[in-house]
């Protein structure tokens, strides 16, 4: 290839990875396709999983079972861990959080919505804050290789950036999102898509670097990105945090146990051993028994739900009391949800009140894995 060519060809791929020059508009406003920008990084923070300290569901402290994995103590955790989380900043600086509006704060762990309608594209800047290599890999979405976020055999250079950013580190990639990464025939209007960090990939996702990627249909969604057709959104994660594998596992122990010294940790995998089974964290984007905010809605609206799973050994059965929903054009009250599973669940609530909304696995109820939703009453003629 001459070598002006493939200057030209360099400097148009470096114009598409800055959004520029390609027709594509900045922003949620203007004529499609857009560029939506997300500036995102990884931030280490410590985690609550229970931040009121009690059951929210029994209303009552915790006992000697939510204390299994809940309590700290001289050889335990407890239920406050350091964990590494995507958050959602203002601009290129990384120095102001944009801040999660209300209806989003139900996200708890989970890192930022990202949208797109088919068609446009997803530009995120990269900053990894934390102290251990990471990335942002995507599902579903189309990348190419310097923004897949995942380093193996491939062909491309060992130090392809993006595949794992180095602490202090950033990195831009760029998702456009085709037909293909959108709803197919039978979706709809919207679906949804994880991205997470696959650098030591279990560890990474049992650390929390997990967060979900919302893509409407061309054509369906309204100035704020929702789809048009769909009055509110919830994400609902459902994952388990295995502290023992997290990176931060010794980082935990010297913080948070009363005498680290005194810790023994069981083999790798043996769940039923107690300090291993202390840090299985059965949540709710990152919340257990019932710690997080009430999902609230109102009767009558258009709720979306989409719902998640992480990549350990799991099998989910999100189950809402009250009222149904239609998965994948069937009605339903508990949806199967298997590892790294992606489901949209519709409900047009019609029973007002506080209801459970739970794993029904046995031992993730148990362990913590429920929360609780509310509908309140319909919006008036007077629009309160
Ligand atoms: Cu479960």
């Amino acid at each position: 290839m001459p070598r002006t060519t493939k200057y030209l060809m360099g400097l148009a791929a470096a114009l598409v990875a800055l959004g520029l020059g390609t027709g594509f508009v900045q922003g949620r406003a203007g004529p499609r396709p857009r560029t939506h920008t997300y500036f995102v990084a990884v931030d280490e923070v410590a985690w609550d999983y229970a931040p009121s300290g009690m059951n929210q569901i029994t209303g009552k402290p915790f006992g000697p079972l939510e204390n299994i994995n809940m309590a700290g103590g001289p050889d335990r955790i407890g239920h406050v861990s350091i964990k590494a989380v995507y958050r959602e900043y203002t601009d290129a600086s990384f120095t102001t959080l944009k801040p999660r509006p209300a209806e989003w704060e139900h996200l708890g762990i989970l890192g930022p919505v990202l949208r797109a309608e088919v068609g446009d594209t997803i530009r995120v800047v990269f900053r990894n804050n934390g102290q251990y290599p990471y990335s942002m890999h995507p599902h579903g979405v189309f990348y190419t290789k310097s923004s897949e976020g995942a380093q193996y055999a491939d062909g491309t250079s060992p130090t392809e950036r993006g595949d794992q950013v180095a602490p202090g580190g950033t990195h831009t990639y760029v998702w456009p999102v085709p037909e293909r990464a959108g709803p197919a025939s039978h979706d709809a209007s919207s679906i949804v898509w994880m991205y997470h960090s696959h650098v030591a990939e279990d560890a990474d996702l049992n650390s929390g670097l997990v967060g979900p990627i919302i893509v409407t249909a061309r054509g369906t969604s309204g100035p704020d990105g929702r789809p048009k057709d769909v009055d509110r959104e919830f994400v609902a994660g459902f994952l388990e945090m295995d502290e023992n594998a997290s990176q931060y596992l010794d980082e935990n122990i010297k913080k948070y146990a009363g005498r680290p010294e005194i810790v023994k940790k069981d083999p790798p995998g043996a769940f039923f051993y107690p300090f291993n089974a202390s840090n299985l964290k059965e949540t709710i984007n990152g919340f257990t028994y019932g710690n997080g905010p009430v999902f609230t809605m109102r009767k009558g609206e258009r709720v979306r739900w989409y719902l998640l799973a992480d990549a350990n050994f799991q099998v989910h059965a999100p189950h809402w009391h009250g009222n149904t929903v239609v998965v994948q054009n069937m009605r339903t009250d508990v949806v199967s949800l298997t590892t790294m599973g992606m489901v949209v669940a519709d409900m047009v609530p019609d029973n007002p009140g506080t209801w459970l909304f739970h794993c029904h696995v046995g031992p993730h109820l148990l362990a913590g894995m429920v929360a609780r939703y509310a509908v309140t009453d319909a919006v008036t003629a007077k629009g309160e």
